[in-house]
């Protein structure tokens, strides 16, 4: 019954929408405590210190002994510190926004949330928020009502940046979704997906069979695709810009978070290091100008209990633009057609790298407009959907351009 949602500024489920904006009166910073929630006496808060090594381990223990698994308790994600590093520290991110909660005795980390910024604009308003993601409480800890409490000091925290509306996603159906995404599968190594029970064999199929319907060839197939570097930066800024104007959610980028979230990192060097998590790809036609570029990301899952293999190698789509699509309407119908051509042609493309890669399975969401090309690029449905969220801001539903396949 949602005891503690109930307390928040978010839409009932059966709310009629009259009017967009803020639910909560308007509050400033000063109207904020300034000092945390209190918790039970042998647990204390802590802000977390990604720059540093230890600490990075202990948020790495326990997500990876205690984050979101599959029902069947076989699969969990394998985060790594280049992940973090990637995922946790874009510009302007803020060290007060890592939180965590530890044992007075021990020091033991038991729960985590985290907040990163973002610019999200809704049908054309731009709204400054947070991202909120990462929520974890230790398997022993559950169902004691400390997730409310991580959630309430982390707005806390938010809010007395000025900040008032979060975005958000989860597996949970919670008041109210704004939107929501399904996940799709596209194997690349069936048979190793098969030995580790995420696929299986129907009467009529084989292992030969189902290997060969997922066969990609060796070689892309997009002429003038090549590895995005630095010197593109400006022209793939742009290209995201005006490609995301067609979608009613997006997350608008600064030229550092296109840097970061496409490249790497906003310095070079620091980069490179992030480019074994972050992998994007240009197309540049023979007057220099980039005309599309596609990206993904890999996190691997740890398998439990397989006597055979001990990860399985995942990407997931991130954010694509192609000329193609830029300027034009998602309710042009002939122009929807050329941008699946397209679309399709560039994922297939990605297929091929990711196979070259070492890579079992291609994940994507049916957000922004993947349902072009998911099919015929034989991507299965999953069993899993991903609800969004908005924190203090009412609106009607909304067809998304937001990619968040990330910790889910
Ligand atoms: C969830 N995922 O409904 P009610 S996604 C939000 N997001 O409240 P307790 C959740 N709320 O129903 P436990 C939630 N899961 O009574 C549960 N809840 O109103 C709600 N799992 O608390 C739930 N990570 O402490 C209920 O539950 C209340 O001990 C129950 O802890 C929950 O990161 C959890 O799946 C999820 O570690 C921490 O199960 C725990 O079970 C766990 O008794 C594995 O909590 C990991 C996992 C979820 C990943 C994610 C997005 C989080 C969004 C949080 C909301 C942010 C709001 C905006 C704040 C900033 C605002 C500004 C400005
Ligand atoms: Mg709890």
């Amino acid at each position: 019954d949602y005891k503690f949602w109930k307390t928040q500024p978010v839409p009932n489920f059966d709310e009629e929408i009259t009017e967009e904006g803020p639910i909560d009166a308007l509050k400033t910073p000063a109207d904020i405590p300034e000092n945390p929630y209190p918790l039970l006496k042998d647990f204390e808060w802590v802000t977390m210190d990604l720059d540093d090594a230890d600490e990075i381990k202990d948020v790495y223990e326990l997500l990876h002994e205690n984050y979101v698994e599959d029902s069947s308790e076989i699969f969990r994600f394998k985060y790594t510190k280049e992940f973090f590093n990637w995922g946790l520290k874009p510009p302007g991110w803020k060290k007060q926004w890592h939180v965590g909660v530890r044992v007075k005795e021990t020091n033991r980390l038991v729960a985590f949330i985290a907040g990163i910024p973002l610019d999200l604009e809704l049908r054309g308003k731009g709204i400054r928020s947070v991202e909120i993601n990462f929520i974890c409480v230790h398997k022993k800890l559950r169902n004691k009502r400390l997730a409310p409490v991580l959630i309430k000091e982390i707005t806390r925290r938010v809010n007395r940046e000025d900040i008032w509306q979060a975005f958000y996603t989860a597996g949970v159906v919670l008041p109210s979704p704004v939107s929501v995404c399904r996940y799709t599968h596209r194997p690349l190594n069936w048979e190793k997906l098969y030995d580790v029970g995420f696929s299986a064999l129907q009467p009529n199929e084989t292992i030969e069979s189902m290997t060969k319907l997922y066969e990609v060839p060796t070689k892309t197939q997009t002429p003038g695709l090549r590895k995005a570097e630095f010197k593109d930066l400006e022209q793939i800024y742009e290209l995201y810009d005006v490609f995301h104007n067609r979608y009613e959610m997006v997350q608008r980028f600064s030229k550092d978070e296109i840097a970061h979230w496409l490249l790497g990192a906003v310095d070079p060097e620091e980069a490179k290091k992030n480019q074994q998590v972050i992998h994007t790809y240009v197309v540049e036609d023979s007057t220099g100008k980039i005309t599309d570029f596609f990206s993904f990301y890999l996190l691997p899952f740890s398998i439990l209990k397989n006597p055979k293999h001990e990860s399985l190698n995942v990407a997931y789509l991130f954010y694509y633009a192609s000329s193609v699509g830029v300027g034009k309407s998602r309710k042009d119908k002939e122009n929807q057609s050329l941008l699946k051509e397209r679309l399709q042609q560039l994922v297939n493309d990605a297929l091929i790298i990711c196979k070259g890669l070492d890579i079992d399975v291609f994940n994507a969401l049916t957000s922004q407009d993947n349902t072009l090309f998911l099919e015929d690029l034989k991507f299965g449905l999953g069993d899993g959907y991903l609800n969004y969220y908005l924190f203090n801001w009412r609106t009607s539903q909304i067809t998304g351009g937001i990619n968040e396949a990330t910790k889910q």
